[in-house]
């Protein structure tokens, strides 16, 4: 009900920027494309920026360097999509939860499984801690437009199920087991640490889309561990209340959920959420999520990220076969998860060739 019907006038249809046109559900052809962990390690350009700014939370908090390596792949390719650079972990960082990226394994955070605990973090984020982040989306879009670019600014924030996971379990896990566990036996509890997350990551992502961010993502990356119950409770039922609220503030703004590893719960999440654009990761395939959502919600994905470091012959297959797949949909070019940091920035430019040549 709350989704324009196919072809139906909304904001978006009427201005010629490709990847909005793809989500307001038009079939735009060669498809927009961007790629997920665009801006990172793989990029010469971007190490040097990151050593200049020390860690790399004081890289997120810079707006002046952290706009700097959001723009180096629009810059080194065009890409039609700017991502915001930052993390889903600032979300939990900027409430007031401890955190560290630490070299080589990963980010490190003070568990949080008390009610004290939660009721200790502050989900003001957006005039507080979170306030440097903001003014990046305001610098990205003030210098997309100085030369008028058809990028897209995304902005981003992790859903409430995959940040609890990191802020439960206090670190990277396979199978986030304190998370699911916390879920299963102490419902109550984890219940009031989503909302908070709910209460936190509307304002921040409405805070993104008044700074300049054209569309808004949000990363469900461990949406894959749970059974299906879980998932309607922990997944769906959350993004579904943040989509809610950002509609009612900001209808018009286009919002890509992306539920990594969901399989056939992708058709749920697609209905019951009601997300214009649906991420898909890379071991889906893309003929069977084109059936399970509907012709106007348009789809991104689903490159291996281990096809383009190959590249080549198989990177070349890979894509055309996706390219082939998805032709005459409502579809937005993208790999099926984060860009592996190993890379060769070369084969990301002979991708944007192919794809490009539709
Ligand atoms: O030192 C460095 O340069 C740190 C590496 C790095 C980078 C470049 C991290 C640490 N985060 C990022 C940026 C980032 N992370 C972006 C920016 C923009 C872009 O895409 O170009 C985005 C959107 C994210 C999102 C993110 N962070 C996710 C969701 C997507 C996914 O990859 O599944 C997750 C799970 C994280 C947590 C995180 N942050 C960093 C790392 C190494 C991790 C993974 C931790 C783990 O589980 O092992």
């Amino acid at each position: 009900t709350e989704r324009p019907a196919p072809g139906q006038a909304t904001p978006s249809t009427t201005q010629s920027k490709p990847m909005l046109r793809a989500l307001a559900g038009e079939a735009v052809w060669p498809p927009p494309m961007w790629l997920m962990r665009q801006a990172g390690r793989y990029l010469p350009e971007y190490r040097e920026v990151r050593a200049q700014a020390g860690d790399f939370i004081a890289l997120c908090t810079n707006p002046e360097l952290a706009a700097e390596v959001t723009l180096q792949p629009i810059r080194r390719y065009g890409m039609d999509g700017a991502i915001l650079f930052s993390d889903i972990l600032m979300v939990p960082w900027a409430m007031g939860q401890p955190l560290r990226f630490a070299e080589g394994e990963g980010p490190q955070l003070a568990p949080v499984r008390t009610a004290a605990a939660i009721e200790a973090l502050d989900p003001a984020i957006c005039a507080g801690n979170a306030a440097p982040i903001i003014q990046t989306v305001r610098l990205v879009r003030a210098a997309l437009d100085a030369h008028a670019q058809k990028t897209t600014l995304i902005g981003f924030a992790g859903s409430p199920w995959t940040v609890a996971c990191y802020m439960v379990e206090g670190h990277g896990s396979r199978d986030f087991a304190a998370a699911r566990g916390m879920a299963y036996g102490e419902p109550q509890l984890f219940g009031k640490l989503i909302r908070t997350l709910v209460e936190a990551t509307t304002a921040y992502l409405l805070a993104q889309a008044e700074a300049g961010a054209e569309a808004l993502m949000l990363f469900d990356s461990w949406a894959g561990t749970l059974s299906p119950s879980q998932f309607r409770r922990w997944v769906i039922e959350p993004t579904g209340q943040i989509v809610r609220a950002i509609r009612k503030v900001n209808p018009a703004i286009p919002i890509i959920g992306f539920p990594r590893l969901a399989g056939p719960m992708l058709a749920e999440y697609a209905q019951r959420t009601g997300v214009q654009c649906l991420g898909v990761d890379t071991t889906m395939d893309l003929r069977w999520a084109s059936g399970a959502v509907e012709a106007h919600q348009a789809l991104q994905g689903n490159l291996d990220p281990l096809a383009l470091v190959a590249g080549g012959m198989a990177l070349e297959a890979e894509a055309r076969s996706i390219l082939g797949t998805m032709r005459g949909r409502p579809y937005i070019f993208n790999l099926g998860h984060g860009i592996e940091k190993v890379t060769p920035p070369e084969h990301v430019a002979a991708l944007v060739r192919l794809v490009r040549t539709g």
